[in-house]
């Protein structure tokens, strides 16, 4: 027997200050239905996320609101669950950042560094605003270009010509806030010191973690040089406190990471799951982290660094996705281009967006555009024509004609031959190229369809002589419909809960190898209703 593997995945944290979009969306569609297949194959998984609840956007959207930035976190939290679960993102846990055990890990792991010698301090000259009496981030700053001049460019990049830079290099700079120039002042700040970990990093890089365009990525990264990377912020801002610091806290993104192992930890202590068997430096149980490509330098060196300094595992492997474009355009709220989860799911269902997405997801960090009328062409086309049609027109004879049952006999060598494909589509679910994975579905459901065709039941079925005939083949179309269904069963959780009552057995990997036979089936009920182009429209209409 296969030994079960152990497995704990992550997406990137939600961030507390706005809603879940279909940007968003992607990337927990993404993990979630290779944690589903993973279930299915019987490992051993934990699927946990969280929301990142600290930072300056976050206190400012709250005072905005004239609430309390704790206030604020929960009230987002709130609809973020509901979204996800809308999603059928299957979550064994979804906690926040702004927790106790998050506070504590932030800590030991700060305090593991500096003894040994990874934090250093350094005073810095940063651009604070005097009518708001606060540090500014460098979103929060704009200003000309230093390279090419160009106006209107935020702190920390220029949107014109690329070039990444440090605030205080803004030509004018002028605070978003308070409309007013902000004057340079001195902080003593910690900085975490990366370059210490160059040459573990350049190992763990090669050794599997990523694929190879990244890596390519991160060697430009290397070629620059590395840097001491800034983890405090000081007052006022919305996070943890440092111990023993006058006015410090953790930058976001410090304890954003962290919130991995804090969130497993607070699942660990609600199902008593051994978690220094996950964490430890040593542990053979497999750690993925989901995330877009925008956060790669986070995930791929950060993170690593600060494991391997505190005394923790790293991560297995990293699965990263390029961004989702809508009907080829940046989604943007001011353009009017920007969909949250909930919106859609006011005029559609949560499967078709899992569907369409899987259909364009692969190991690439290529942008993914979603196509208005594609995904139209591709939901009807494959969905309704192809796939539930196979149930519908063998039902029919079935439930008509057969009193529900199915034959004893069906055509089984055509039959393994549909279940050898499970080992193809084995391989690209693993390595996460669902886009194979539905290429080979839909090779199967037309080969499904043609064989239907090929022996017209509905005429057969006009010769007494044939009924047995017509039994076998509508039989054969009921089992062929099964099988592709335990291969859509992690991309499409509620049609397979509707197959699953239509076929009275569970969809699972298995007993793949045995056909439905001499048993019985419901009566058909319609499994999936044809999607509406006014309804899609809707969506996009103020
Ligand atoms: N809130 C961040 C973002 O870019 C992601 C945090 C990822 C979680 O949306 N932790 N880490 N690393
Ligand atoms: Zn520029």
């Amino acid at each position: 027997m296969l030994l079960k593997k152990k497995i704990l995945v992550t997406c990137a944290f939600p961030y507390s200050n706005g809603s879940i979009h279909l940007g968003h969306i992607l990337e927990h569609i993404q993990a979630d239905i290779w944690v589903r297949y993973q279930r299915m194959c019987g490992n051993k998984i934990f699927f946990i996320c969280a929301d990142d609840a600290h930072g300056t956007p976050v206190m400012l959207k709250a005072q905005q609101l004239n609430i309390s930035p704790e206030n604020l976190i929960n009230k987002i939290y709130n609809e973020h669950i509901i979204d996800l679960k809308k999603f059928n993102i299957s979550y064994d846990n979804y906690y926040t950042t702004h927790s106790r055990e998050n506070f504590f890990f932030a800590k030991l792991i700060f305090n593991r560094l500096k003894k040994r010698n990874f934090i250093k301090k350094r005073i810095i000259q940063q651009l604070y605003d005097f009518v708001h009496n606060i540090f500014l981030p460098d979103r929060f700053i704009k200003g000309s270009c230093p390279n090419c001049k160009s106006i209107n460019q935020y702190g920390d990049h220029c949107e014109n010509c690329g070039t990444t830079y440090s605030s205080i290099d803004l030509i004018n700079p002028i605070s978003v806030l308070s409309n007013t120039t902000p004057i340079l002042c001195n902080s003593e700040h910690f900085f975490f010191d990366l370059p210490q970990f160059s040459n573990f990093l350049k190992k763990w890089i090669y050794s599997g973690v990523l694929n190879k365009k990244i890596k390519n990525k991160i060697c430009e990264w290397f070629t620059l040089g590395l840097k001491k990377w800034d983890i405090t912020r000081d007052s006022p801002y919305f996070g943890f406190k440092i111990p023993k610091s006058f006015n410090k806290y953790f930058y976001v993104w410090l304890d954003a990471p962290i919130g991995y192992i804090s969130t497993f930890k607070n699942l660990c202590d609600n199902k008593k799951i051994n978690f220094y068997e996950w964490w430890k430096k040593d542990s053979d149980t497999e750690l993925y982290h989901f995330i877009g490509k925008d956060i790669i330098y986070f995930h791929s060196l950060f993170w690593p660094a600060i494991l391997e300094g505190s005394n923790f595992r790293k991560p297995t492997k990293l699965f990263v996705h390029g961004h989702v474009t809508l009907n080829g355009l940046k989604m943007s709220k001011s353009k009017g281009n920007f969909i949250t989860a909930k919106k859609w799911l006011n005029f559609m269902d949560s499967d078709s967006l899992r569907y369409y997405y899987a259909s364009k997801l692969s190991h690439n960090i290529n942008d993914i555009d979603f196509n208005f009328s594609d995904f139209i062409f591709k939901i009807n086309g494959d969905i309704v024509n192809k796939i539930v049609n196979l149930a519908s027109r063998n039902a029919y004879f079935i439930n008509n004609y057969f009193n529900d049952n199915l034959a004893k006999n069906i055509d089984m060598s055509l039959y393994l031959k549909f279940v050898k494909k499970s080992e193809v589509i084995h391989e690209y679910f693993i390595q996460g190229k669902f886009n194979d994975v539905i290429k080979q579905i839909i090779i199967l459901s037309d080969k499904a369809n043609y064989y239907i065709d090929k022996y017209k039941p509905w005429l057969l079925i006009k010769n007494n002589f044939k009924r047995k005939e017509v039994h076998n083949i509508c039989s054969m179309g009921i089992n062929m419909f099964r099988l592709i269904m335990i291969y859509l069963k992690p991309i499409m959780p509620i049609l397979s809960k509707k197959t699953e009552l239509f076929l009275k057995n569970k969809l699972c990997l298995k007993n793949i190898k045995l056909p439905l036979i001499n048993t019985k089936i419901s009566k058909f009920k319609p499994l999936f209703v044809r999607i509406n182009i006014n309804n899609l429209n809707k969506i996009i209409k103020k």
